[in-house]
């Protein structure tokens, strides 16, 4: 009980890591000395940069730390990687307690800092906020424990779950607050996801350093606003080569539709840890059975219009037991719309 307000304070300076750790996880720390005043506090900023640990600890130059206990949202690691392994340095430092969040599920780590700080005398305490501390590292578990992408959508609606009117006439359903914590969102994940008909409606930039787009008839124009920057994949039926700056990848075709697990199998393997879907109902309704987590702006509107477009749309069922079944984990207000955010039910 007593150090969940520090592992809380540990996940927050984690955060701050956010969107520059990728493949690594997002990693906090707190120093309290041997009088529990905090001291010193860390975090992992960018990928290859100190471990949040290492951070703390360097910090301090006097030994106030000699006796202190040590709170990190992660188990600390025994590998020499980009740095040396951080238990080396909290034994060193004469740390006589260790508090975390999650064992590490990192196969070259997982339980090794917990039993190599315990046959050093220290005292370790597990399993503080470790629900917290997962959702945290939802990107870094999927990837340790599947080898698989993490996939994120967004969708932005009417109350009645419409995206676009029928004749397209979508801007803007959201206010400018939803749009502006859209950014924040995208800066989570290493790439975006996106098709050919969101840029033919709606011409976006989408800005981000890495853009996986569905063209399977390369009918968008290489020239459109979306093309400008960032790296880009395109993914089609016919191409595959890198030319004007684009890498066309040649995808398997099903039932006229792009092999969507083809697609998040090479995302992997080129290195994209996570992904943020951002498209219209038919490519929102065909990646939800991969789907980790969504992200769902709702405006205060109806349409009302049974022909406007839908946030999900791939598919007839005639047995309402056939839904895909979520769990809402949190409900954010951007004036006057609401973010919910949930995650499917069997994850
Ligand atoms: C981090 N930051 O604060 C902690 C990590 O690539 P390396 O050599 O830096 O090692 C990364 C592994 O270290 C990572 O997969 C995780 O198991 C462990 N802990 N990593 O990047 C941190 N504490
Ligand atoms: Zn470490």
């Amino acid at each position: 009980m007593q150090y969940e307000q520090l592992m809380k304070k540990c996940i927050e300076l984690a955060k701050m890591g956010e969107g520059n750790t990728s493949p690594n996880p997002l990693v906090g720390c707190v120093v309290l000395n041997k009088y529990g005043e905090e001291i010193s506090t860390g975090y992992h900023k960018k990928y290859g940069d100190n471990h949040a640990e290492r951070d703390a600890l360097l910090k301090l130059k006097n030994g106030e730390e000699t006796g202190g206990t040590l709170i990190v949202n992660l188990e600390p690691c025994t590998h020499y990687g980009k740095t040396p392994p951080c238990t080396d340095l909290i034994i060193e430092r004469g740390i006589k307690k260790v508090v975390i969040g999650m064992k590490d599920v990192n196969p070259i780590v997982r339980g090794n800092g917990i039993e190599k700080l315990k046959k050093a005398g220290i005292e370790v305490i597990q399993d503080v906020l470790t629900y917290e501390c997962e959702r945290l590292n939802e990107v870094f578990i999927k990837n340790m424990t599947q080898n698989k992408v993490f996939v994120a959508l967004k969708t932005a609606t009417t109350l009645d779950g419409k995206i676009a009117t029928n004749s397209g006439s979508s801007k803007w359903i959201t206010s400018a607050k939803s749009r502006e914590e859209v950014k924040k969102i995208r800066n989570r994940y290493d790439a975006i996801l996106t098709t050919s008909s969101t840029i033919l409606a709606d011409n976006p930039t989408m800005a981000h350093q890495k853009k996986l787009i569905l063209d399977r008839k390369l009918k968008t124009n290489l020239e459109s606003p979306i093309y400008k920057e960032g790296e880009i994949y395109l993914f089609n039926e016919t191409l595959d080569m890198f030319e004007g700056g684009i890498n066309f990848i040649k995808t398997p075709v099903e039932d006229e539709k792009l092999n969507i697990e083809f697609i998040l199998k090479k995302a992997f393997d080129l290195g994209i840890k996570s992904v943020l879907v951002e498209a219209g109902g038919h490519l929102n309704g065909e990646i939800l059975k991969f789907t980790d987590k969504i992200y769902h702006f709702i405006a205060p509107k109806i349409t009302a219009d049974n022909s406007s477009l839908s946030c999900f749309d791939s598919r007839k069922i005639n047995d309402i037991n056939e839904c895909y079944n979520f769990k809402i984990e949190r409900v954010d207000i951007f004036d006057p719309d609401i973010l919910l955010t949930y995650y499917p039910i069997s994850k």
